[in-house]
């Protein structure tokens, strides 16, 4: 007997930063969960929900997942974009809980069951200056880290994204009324951070997997003298060397390093991702579920990948929330070409909102055993924290035009 979807609500909560939330409900009470964040731009993606796709929702099979999906998708005509794709992963998400509830499994299960006992994760160290960022690397090894990602301030910058004081989860959106400003100054950049990431892997020895994350802020031909700087480091990846809207600019890069490469955290459909996997010009690709049209055409975009030796590389900072961290999780463990998950972490006041069942233990992540994504929300806990305003900063060269954040 059909399973009918009788409600769907949106809550917009603040615990520390900004969730957008869809609670599913079907006809039988059983109640699925799924996330729509989008850093800095949170109220779109709940209208779009509110207004446009929740009267949709209601009275359809709660177990047609794939159907659902492509009636939103292809019933809006207006196709992909970080709004739409969050919108329709949030149901995707919630359907995907409600499958697994309604079964009485994990939803790794309902992807054809596990082929890996845990899911290798990545965090991140940060220091405004070498020493700082040394003992941060120590810490996030001394919780049981084998892959870290590492980001260094920069002489001369007052503000460099990653760098942030203390080894706990930080939120790069600034609370108020508007984005903060920063200085950048790529050269200065480029001068100073091969020289700290040698240190770091001298500091760390070999077997440490370590990261770094350009984010977007080079030229391809930057990105490619980068690159090739950093090849004595071996670094497990080097992240988002530089924009990629225009995807043939990998191409440059790939042509003249060897350090591997990582890119896509802000694509969100197949689309996106198609030219840079089948030409080969990364390494891991790093779309999320709750950014991506959820479980059901992320898993679509690790297929493709898997074809061109392609790794999943998914990314997790604090604006993926504990409900699409989980999703990821269970679709990890169930991915053959699963290379590593970011898992930023969450402060704890999002945990008493959110309470995971997904556990980390010696460098890797479980999504648990429980029906479903295995995520429960506080309802009560969650309508204390009311929508925040906060933006991410905005960057500007020297001479004050608005460049890459
Ligand atoms: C980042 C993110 O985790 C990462 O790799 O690039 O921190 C990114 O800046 C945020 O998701 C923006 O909201
Ligand atoms: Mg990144």
């Amino acid at each position: 007997m059909a399973s009918r979807i009788r409600s769907a609500e949106v809550l917009v909560t603040s615990p520390s930063r900004n969730f957008v939330t869809l609670k599913v409900t079907t006809d039988d009470g059983v109640v699925g969960w799924g996330d729509a964040t989008l850093n800095g731009r949170e109220l779109a993606v709940a209208s779009y929900l509110r207004d446009h796709l929740v009267p949709l929702l209601v009275g359809r099979d709660a177990e047609r997942i794939e159907d659902t999906w492509q009636y939103l998708y292809r019933g809006a005509y207006w196709r992909r974009g970080p709004v739409t794709m969050a919108a329709i992963a949030a149901i995707d998400l919630a359907l995907w809980d409600i499958k697994g509830k309604t079964a009485g499994k994990p939803v790794y299960q309902l992807l054809g069951g596990a082929v890996r006992d845990g899911v290798l994760a990545y965090t991140h160290a940060t220091g405004a200056d070498l020493p700082e960022l040394l003992d941060s690397v120590d810490a996030q090894v001394a919780r049981g880290f084998r892959a870290v990602r590492a980001q260094s301030g920069v002489p001369g910058l007052e503000a460099v994204y990653g760098v942030h004081p203390g080894v706990a989860a930080y939120e790069p959106a600034g609370r108020g009324a508007a984005p903060a400003e920063e200085v950048w100054d790529v050269e200065a950049y480029l001068r100073h951070v091969p020289g700290v990431l040698a240190a770091v892997r001298e500091h760390a020895g070999p077997e440490l997997h370590l990261l770094h994350d350009a984010h977007h802020r080079l030229t391809p031909i930057q990105a490619a003298r980068l690159g090739k700087d950093l090849e004595p480091v071996r670094l497990f990846w080097l992240e988002d060397a530089t924009a990629a809207e225009n995807q043939e600019a990998l191409r440059l890069v790939r042509q003249h390093t060897t350090t591997p490469l990582a890119l896509g955290e802000v694509f969100n459909s197949v689309w996106d991702c198609k030219d840079l996997i089948t030409s080969q010009s990364l390494d891991y690709m790093r779309v999320c579920v709750s950014h991506a049209g959820g479980i059901s055409h992320t898993r679509r975009i690790w297929d493709l990948a898997a074809l061109y030796q392609v790794k999943a590389g998914p990314h997790g900072p604090s604006d993926v929330s504990p409900i699409a961290m989980a999703a990821s999780l269970h679709l990890a463990l169930a991915t053959p070409n699963f290379g590593i998950q970011e898992h930023m972490g969450h402060a704890p006041l999002v945990e008493t909102v959110f309470r995971h069942d997904y556990t980390f233990a010696d460098g890797y992540l479980h999504p648990g055993d429980a029906p479903g994504l295995g995520v429960d929300v506080d309802e009560v806990a969650a309508a204390a924290h009311p929508y925040d305003p906060a933006y991410l900063p905005v960057a500007r060269t020297r001479d004050g035009a608005v460049t890459d954040w």
